[in-house]
């Protein structure tokens, strides 16, 4: 059975690599190289090239899931398990109220499930509580670039700039493992003669490649941002006319950052004075330059603060809005970006609209056909969410996420989930969160279903069906229908996903991502389209001119016609503020909200390896993956573990004020001696989230995955 290849997109993270899909007699697909997308021209990393293998029966669910009186997990049927969770999640609300039923839903759903998802909270089951895990992921930057530029783009330029620009800094990312095919644009860069400068408290894959490396404390980038931004200053290394043509607040970041001394940034962060100068030297010589950060900085009680510094650097040298200069957060999840703009956000409508305001309520509730009045407010954060289950929120239904193993304080979070009175789970297996349900939904897989993504650059994708679904499963969009159906919401619910985006299209028309000027059709003949990409009754001739508030034509071929060119870069002429001015924010450096002390003397620090993704649902059902990296670790520096008494392969207890884990020590000096590390892909004894500390950021409420007080100790076996 030889059929032609579909081309397609992985469906693990925000770099979205292409690849082509050929179906196999086992009813699954064969992966091969896909060279025309020009993100990866064919490249996989380990996790998409096996990514068939969780489309296989044995690994995934193939029938809904109920709970029986004695308390098991047992097979039924479809209608059943669609009445138990109307009944479920009904109850709740006719006895405790809308605000009652909360929903969880997740980075990794297309564009047309987010989008479902968030207008069902608030259509069907009439409830402000609904938020996502992007919240862990993105929300720091997307806060600070909101601010700032007043837009949240994870990249304004696509990745292709990268190796024609002068220097990057790349701020606690470690692409090497996290999205391996987008190391060459590093590697171009370094062959055109630019610098790449890392900054990390570990020497990483990506720290290796770096002419500079910088190692400072877990949770202090934000002093060293203004550490930098001081040197510019002193230095006279300010682009002055850029300042005042471009920006707003420059007199007080500056004075914020006249306060940071190089030699008190030296002490607090532990990167030494000369290492700042370089880098300084090495950011400012070139014509252009970037910073992009990923979790590393952003993951912090003070994010959004910290990259907002990260921001005022690129300001104050006009490094931002220029060709080959910018600012830029490095997504993570496949559809981290469309994820975050369509309204499964506690505090946000389709199209990057705000939930508080009435002209964004008045335009998504005409489409949505609902009274404005009757749209909730926003909601609680996704920790917060979390927090308040089985308590003020007494059902939950959550799509796409394992929380048991992915959130902060993750042992208390499991203890929150088990005293609901009702879960429903949405998954492609059975994840450690869906083994806690009522009733599960085993749903389609990306090589089954249809629907787009918005990749790290603001590229709106088309992934493609490219094999039949087995029996016994259901799309997202299917299972939204159906609850909405029994919930008393007939219509407004389409299971077709063309159909869902034409709707997102108008109900993002006019908003700050705008993607009424995109259409399958388009995205297939064009292999994506960067938003903003607005409808135009004309065809455009020089940008935003043309551009008309007019309904969309009717005719779609009419459209594609028409079409917008899209956005690959933004910025280069005003910022998306009202007067086009970026805004520099004044910032000051605080601690980290548990500062190690006598008792948890050690900081530890998370993340990933190249292997696992995420909490592991997926990827820890894949032999090849497995092989790679069986279980989780403590890396620890020789002295640390000298001190401590633990030899390579030693099982170690990390011990903080949430809990205690327990995994075998890895030994190396590519980390800082003041500092462990633990990935968090793992659930069981070894699960780094029972560890980390839910302090929020006052602005994204991202919690500190990044650092947090423990102490170590030696565990007989
Ligand atoms: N293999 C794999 N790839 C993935 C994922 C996965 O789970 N596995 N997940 C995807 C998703 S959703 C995301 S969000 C991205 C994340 O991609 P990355 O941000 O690259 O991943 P992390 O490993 O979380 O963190 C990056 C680095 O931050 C460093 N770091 C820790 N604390 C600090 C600090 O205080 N300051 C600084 N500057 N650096 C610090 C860590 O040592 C780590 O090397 O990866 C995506 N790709
Ligand atoms: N300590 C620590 N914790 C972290 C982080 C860290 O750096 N350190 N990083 C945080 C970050 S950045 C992120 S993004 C989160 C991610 O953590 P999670 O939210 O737990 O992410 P996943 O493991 O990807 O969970 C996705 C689940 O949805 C399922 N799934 C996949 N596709 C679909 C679909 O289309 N529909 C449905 N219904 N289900 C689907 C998968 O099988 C899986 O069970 O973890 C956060 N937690
Ligand atoms: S880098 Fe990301 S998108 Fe590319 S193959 Fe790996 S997981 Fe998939
Ligand atoms: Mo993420």
């Amino acid at each position: 059975m030889q059929n032609t290849a579909t081309p397609t997109h992985c469906p693990y993270c925000a770099l979205q690599c292409g690849m082509n899909l050929t179906p196999t007699p086992d009813g699954t697909v064969e992966v091969s190289e896909r060279a025309d997308f020009p993100v990866n021209r064919g490249a996989l990393c380990g996790k998409g090239r096996t990514a068939p293998a969780v489309l296989a029966r044995n690994v995934r669910l193939t029938s809904p899931l109920v709970r029986d009186e004695g308390g098991t997990l047992v097979p039924a049927s479809w209608d059943e398990a669609l009445d138990r969770i109307a009944a479920g999640l009904g109850r709740t609300r006719a006895a405790h109220g809308p605000d009652a039923v909360g929903v969880f839903g997740g980075g990794g759903l297309t564009n047309e499930k987010a989008y479902t998802l968030g207008k069902f909270a608030r259509v069907v089951l009439g409830t402000s509580q609904i938020d996502y895990n992007g919240r862990f992921c993105m929300s720091s930057a997307a806060a600070a670039g909101i601010k700032a530029f007043g837009l949240d783009r994870g990249l304004p330029f696509p990745l292709e700039d990268i190796p024609k620009s002068g220097c990057v800094i790349l701020v606690g990312s470690n692409l090497a493992e996290t999205m391996p095919p987008s190391l060459r644009f590093f590697t171009e860069l370094k062959e055109n003669g630019g610098t790449l400068i890392v900054i990390d408290p570990r020497r990483t894959r990506t720290a290796e490649q770096a002419d500079l490396h910088l190692a400072p404390r877990p949770g202090t980038d934000l002093a060293l941002a203004l550490g930098l931004l001081h040197l510019v200053i002193a230095e006279g290394r300010v682009d002055e006319e850029y300042v005042a043509e471009r920006t707003a607040g420059w007199e007080d970041a500056r004075a914020a950052a006249m306060a940071h001394w190089p030699e008190y940034v030296e002490r607090i962060t532990g990167v030494s004075v000369p290492e700042l100068r370089e880098t300084v030297r090495l950011f400012c010589a070139p014509e252009s330059a970037m910073v992009l950060t990923a979790r590393g900085p952003e993951q912090q009680s003070k994010g959004t603060d910290t990259v907002g510094a990260w921001i005022n650097l690129c300001l104050a040298t006009g490094r931002a809005g220029r060709p080959l200069s910018g600012y830029g957060c490095l997504t993570g999840q496949g559809n981290g970006q469309g994820g975050r703009e369509h309204g499964q956000k506690a505090d946000q409508l389709p199209g990057y609209r705000k939930l508080d305001d009435p002209a964004a309520r008045a335009h998504v509730a005409e489409v949505w056909g609902v009274d404005p009045d009757s749209l909730p407010g926003p909601g609680r954060s996704a920790y917060e969410l979390l927090d308040a289950l089985g308590t003020d929120i007494r059902s939950l239904l959550l799509m796409a996420s394992n929380p048991v193993v992915s959130a902060p304080r993750a042992a208390h979070v499991e203890e929150r989930i088990r005293s609901l009175d009702f879960l429903a789970v949405c998954d492609v297996v059975l994840s450690e969160t869906a083994a806690l349900a009522d009733v599960v939904l085993p749903v389609t897989q990306w090589a089954e279903e249809t629907g787009t993504t918005t990749s790290l650059e603001g590229r709106v994708l088309l992934r493609r069906r490219a094999i039949t679904p087995p029996d016994g499963v259901r799309s997202d969009l299917e299972v939204l229908h159906e609850l909405a159906a029994r919930l008393g919401v007939e219509k407004g619910f389409p299971t077709d996903p063309e159909e869902v985006f034409e709707e997102l299209r108008r109900a993002s028309a006019g908003g700050p991502a705008d993607y009424s000027g995109i259409t399958y059709r388009r995205l297939a003949e064009e292999n994506g389209v960067f938003w903003p990409c607005p409808a135009v009754a004309e065809p455009v001739e020089d940008g935003e001119d043309a551009l008309l508030d007019a309904p969309l034509p009717d005719d779609p071929a009419r459209q594609a016609a028409s079409g917008h060119p899209g956005t690959p870069r933004l910025f280069l002429d005003r910022f998306a503020t009202p007067d086009g001015r970026a805004r520099f924010v004044p910032v000051s450096h605080r601690a980290i909200a548990e500062e190690p002390d006598d008792e948890y003397p050690v900081l530890l620090t998370t993340g990933r390896v190249v292997a696992q993704y995420q909490s592991g649902a997926q990827t820890r059902r894949v032999a090849e993956l497995n092989a790679a990296a069986p279980g989780p670790f403590v890396e620890i520096h020789p002295r640390l573990a000298a001190r401590l008494g633990a030899a390579e392969g030693d099982p170690v207890a990390v011990v903080s004020r949430r809990g205690r884990a327990v995994a075998p020590a890895r030994i190396t000096g590519a980390i800082r001696p003041d500092t462990v590390f633990m990935p968090f892909h793992w659930p069981g004894e070894g699960r780094a989230n029972t560890l980390t500390n839910p302090a929020l950021d006052p602005t994204s409420r991202m919690p500190e995955f990044k650092a947090c007080a423990v102490r170590l100790e030696t565990v007989e076996r």
